[in-house]
């Protein structure tokens, strides 16, 4: 679902913060003092290619299963198109992701990391990785820590929020590929924009939706229109 964001605490952000640590949230200038966009960036399918690394390591591990190529791809639930495409390879589909290192080694998408730390260093913008982790807990929590140490540094660790319920994080905005962002609030203070994904390039958004198709498209632009005047 796309919703239009409300309003929601900010604060600034910039020199007040210590040397060194640009990206962490809060510091001296307090709890809610400025007009801050916060933005909150989904991690699979926005920063890493969960996708492409699912298919590469399928393909690996299953080389005479069939696949779904991802031109073919519909639907964000994967394992939902591979239980379709043949009885049990559902299961086969979700052992991957399961399986260690699978989070840790996906690729970043061609553009994210350089485009959230550009973001993350702009004025009065506040910026957060939101990703709903799998139930199974063994590998996904500390790989996705450890995906984000890798790719942004240390400092970016506090930036991360880790929610199965993306409703009850509040933020301007929310960057993410999966179309329908339900959960206990009905009315999310953020603005959904969907990240073209192979999974749901083919989907007409209801209006007002608006996409951000890859990290080369204007995200400034995009921030910029929620900015107050
Ligand atoms: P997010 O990108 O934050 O919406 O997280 C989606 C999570 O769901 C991510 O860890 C990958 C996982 N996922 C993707 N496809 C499937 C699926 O078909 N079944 C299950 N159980 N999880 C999936
Ligand atoms: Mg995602």
């Amino acid at each position: 679902m796309i919703r239009l964001g409300g309003w929601c605490a900010r604060r600034p952000r910039g020199a007040a913060f210590p040397a060194g640590r640009r990206w962490r949230s809060g510091g001296p200038a307090g709890r809610g003092a400025g007009r801050a966009l916060r933005v909150l960036v989904d991690m699979d399918g926005v920063l890493a290619d969960f996708e492409g690394g699912f298919l590469r390591k399928f393909r690996a591990r299953f080389p005479d299963q069939p696949f779904i190529a991802l031109e073919d791809r519909r639907g964000f639930w994967l394992s939902e198109q591979y239980g379709l495409l043949q009885p049990g390879l559902s299961e086969k589909a979700i052992s991957i992701w399961e399986s260690e290192n699978f989070f840790l080694d996906l690729e970043p998408l061609p553009g994210a990391v350089e485009a959230v730390k550009q973001m993350a260093n702009l004025e009065n913008t506040h910026v957060f990785i939101c990703t709903s982790p799998i139930k199974m807990y063994k590998y996904c929590p500390y790989e996705k820590y450890a995906w984000v140490e890798k790719h942004f540094g240390p400092d970016f660790l506090d930036q991360i929020v880790l929610s199965t319920d993306k409703t009850v994080v509040s933020a301007d905005l929310l960057i993410d590929d999966r179309p329908d962002i339900t959960g206990a609030e009905p009315n999310p203070s953020w603005e959904h924009i969907l990240f073209t994904a192979c999974h749901n390039r083919h989907l007409q958004l209801p209006r007002p939706g608006r996409r951000l198709h890859s990290w080369a498209d204007d995200w400034k632009a995009i921030l910029d229109s929620k900015r107050p005047r």
